[in-house]
């Protein structure tokens, strides 16, 4: 998969070269790119946004240097492009959504700033490409880079051969094996730490009785923390 950064913030990116990420870049099954915006602006200040037609605070991003970056994007791969674009507006980011773009064979995040990029970029991008706008919750970052790479860490996961141990992807919380419940808590060795007990039953070797008492602690997690996740004919 060929993943793809706009920015006017590179350095966000580094941290791609890390752990998980970073290993399926070194292993060949994630192709990375980050592109600076500015290097499509022509004035002597590399300006990337303007004031907003219509009037109100803030800037919003101009469409000339996007489109330029689009164009060479597009030149540079003959891989079918689809478009991220993070934004508070976009459609709320979910494990299924993840599992979505996993399926893309070239992602490339349109990274916004300040207000966001001028509509007219979007529409653009719909006419040629798949486009997909995507929000990570009901709040507002500064920009798109941190929530690009929260959408590429869970995107990349996912790839055949990233991780070590797939069956991981089953158990864990969202996912579809697990009835959308959330995890339940997890113990490890010593067995008694600064005076509290793993639950007696992980010691068993009983595992009907372990999963019994797993989706029992998942249940109510649930109920307590996401009863949305809920519908209704849990027991
Ligand atoms: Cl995806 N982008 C930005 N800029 N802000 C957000 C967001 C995304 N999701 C929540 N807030």
């Amino acid at each position: 998969m060929r993943l793809e950064f706009v920015t006017i913030f590179p350095d966000y990116f580094a941290p791609l070269q890390l752990s998980l990420v970073g290993k399926a870049i070194a292993g060949g099954t994630v192709e990375l790119a980050v592109h600076d915006l500015r290097a499509w602006t022509h004035d002597r200040h590399h300006t990337t946004d303007d004031t907003p037609y219509g009037g109100g605070a803030g800037m919003v991003m101009k469409p000339e240097p996007w489109g330029e970056a689009l164009d060479a994007l597009e030149e540079s791969s003959v891989l079918p492009i689809t478009v991220v674009v993070p934004t508070p507006a976009g459609r709320p980011f979910t494990q299924s959504l993840a599992y979505e773009l996993a399926g893309k064979e070239r992602l490339v995040f349109a990274c916004g700033r300040y207000e966001g990029i001028d509509q007219r970029v979007i529409d653009h991008c719909r006419q040629r490409y798949e486009v997909v706008e995507v929000s990570l919750g009901d709040y507002v970052l500064n920009g798109g880079e941190v929530a690009a790479l929260a959408i590429t860490e869970a995107v990349v996961r996912l790839l055949p051969g990233v991780l070590g141990n797939p069956d991981s992807l089953l158990e864990e919380s969202h996912s579809s094996g697990n009835e959308q419940l959330l995890e339940y808590p997890n113990y490890t060795k010593p067995p008694v730490w600064r005076g509290r007990e793993v639950p007696e039953v992980l010691l068993s070797g009983n595992h009907g009785l372990i999963a019994k008492w797993r989706r029992e602690r998942a249940l109510e997690r649930t109920r307590s923390t996401r009863p949305d996740l809920l519908d209704g004919d849990f027991s």
